[in-house]
């Protein structure tokens, strides 16, 4: 680990081991694995800063880092390759820092105390000096060359530029039909718990892509494994994207590191990100109204059942309903109170998409109260409080979580 002290003008390293402070003579910038703000603060000097993250590509690094240069020199623009390494045993920072001596333009940082994809990422961006911000495989599977096309592609109106197996022109070169699958089914799950984020682009897995840094340089990344793009969209200021196709590359040396821990570290990434928006003060406020919308169905059920006598069937569906309703005109006038998309058009659709989506749980507790009532022999205010408990709060939560996504994610 370094003691080296960050910049906090930069952000950046204030000073790092330069030829002669490493070892080997080569130009490692030792970094820990602390999270720094990307900050809004370029270099004039410097157009696009490239990321490069890598754990045991020094089998491929050298390859890519040359055509990497070649193609970005070629470009005519200003830039920076900023390889993350996570100190990796077969010394890829090592081989890489040996090209870097020849190529000024490429940086190398050496990671410790810290691994993942996705943070090495935005170590990078922490560490870099450009107004347009990238990242792209170590290991070869993105072709240097698309660079380019991202790159044009990123005019003033573009914030974010993708490279898309999934355009035509794209694709995957030899994948199995396991892992395709594995691959659209990650992508079907993505859409179904965060739709307004990776129903943006064809490509959300995609790892290959250019950012704007204004639209990062105060967001709160914080990913979880691989998926660095679908953090940038989720978090990041993103209006306009752009995609442009490639073909995955087959890997030609080294091996993958995706294990089936990540698919849980992808699963548990989407988690985050479907809870985010409701952070502070409007998760206390949607938590409140679940409670108090428990509450009045509650109360309504005693009321017309155990003093108006009415069946019991009927009394908890007309409770339920009242605490649909009621949760409806809170989140509206409350919780969401001042965000986008509050048209009329937009309360009709909200209202029926909480109808269709609590309405069908109201109808499994109605169901689950009947069982308890008509098989297990137990007593109407028994089975309504297990009923009310038991489905309600998952209910409240997870049908208007989905309904009112348009406004908060
Ligand atoms: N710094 C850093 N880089 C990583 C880490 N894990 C993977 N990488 C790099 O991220 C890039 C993508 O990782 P891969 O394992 O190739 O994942 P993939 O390309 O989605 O999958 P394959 O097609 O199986 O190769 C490569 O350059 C890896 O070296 C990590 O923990 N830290
Ligand atoms: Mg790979």
């Amino acid at each position: 680990m370094t003691d080296n002290p960050v910049d906090p003008h930069s952000g950046r390293l204030a000073h790092t081991n330069g030829p002669s402070g490493h070892p080997d003579g080569a130009p490692v910038e030792e970094i820990d694995g602390r999270a720094l703000a990307i900050g809004s603060l370029a270099d004039p000097t410097v157009h696009l800063s490239l990321v490069v993250p890598t754990y045991n590509e020094s089998a491929n690094i050298g390859r890519l880092l040359r055509s990497l240069h070649e193609v970005l020199t070629g470009m005519g623009a200003t830039f920076e390759i900023i390889v993350v390494d996570d100190d990796s045993p077969d010394r890829t920072w090592a081989t890489a820092a040996e090209i870097a001596r020849t190529h000024p333009e490429i940086r190398v940082l050496r990671r410790t105390g810290a691994s993942g994809l996705a943070t090495a990422v935005i170590c990078g961006w922490a560490h870099a000096r450009g107004s347009v911000l990238g990242a792209i495989d170590g290991d070869g599977q993105h072709p240097p060359e698309v660079v380019a096309d991202l790159m044009a592609a990123m005019d003033v109106r573009t914030d974010v530029a993708v490279a898309s197996r999934h355009v035509p022109g794209g694709g995957v070169s030899n994948w199995s039909a396991v892992r395709r699958l594995l691959s659209r089914g990650a992508q079907a799950l993505g859409l179904l718990l965060l739709p307004g984020t990776v129903g943006r682009v064809t490509d959300p897995m995609s790892g290959f892509f250019l950012v704007r840094r204004d639209v990062v340089a105060t967001a709160d990344l914080d990913p979880v494994g691989y998926k660095i793009l679908l953090e940038v969209l989720a978090r990041g200021d993103v209006l306009r994207v752009v995609e442009r196709p490639y073909v995955f590359l087959e890997r030609k040396e080294g091996e993958s590191k995706v294990s089936a821990g990540h698919y849980v570290g992808y699963l548990r990434h989407l988690m985050r990100l479907r809870i985010h928006p409701l952070r502070s003060r409007a998760l206390m406020r949607y938590l409140l109204v679940t409670v108090v919308a428990l509450v009045a169905d509650a109360v309504t059920f005693l009321w017309i059942f155990d003093r108006q006598g009415w069946n019991l069937t009927r009394s908890a569906a007309i409770a339920g309903e009242a605490g649909i309703l009621l949760t409806v005109a809170l989140h509206d006038l409350w919780t969401f109170a001042g965000r986008a998309a509050r048209s009329t058009l937009d309360r009709i659709r909200r209202l029926l998409g909480v109808q269709i989506a609590l309405g069908t749980l109201l109808a499994g507790r109605l169901l689950v109260i009947n069982v308890l009532v008509n098989w297990f022999g137990l007593g109407p205010l028994t089975a309504f409080c297990i009923a009310l408990a038991a489905i309600t709060p998952v209910s409240h939560l997870l049908g208007s979580r989905l309904t009112w996504r348009r406004i908060t994610a």
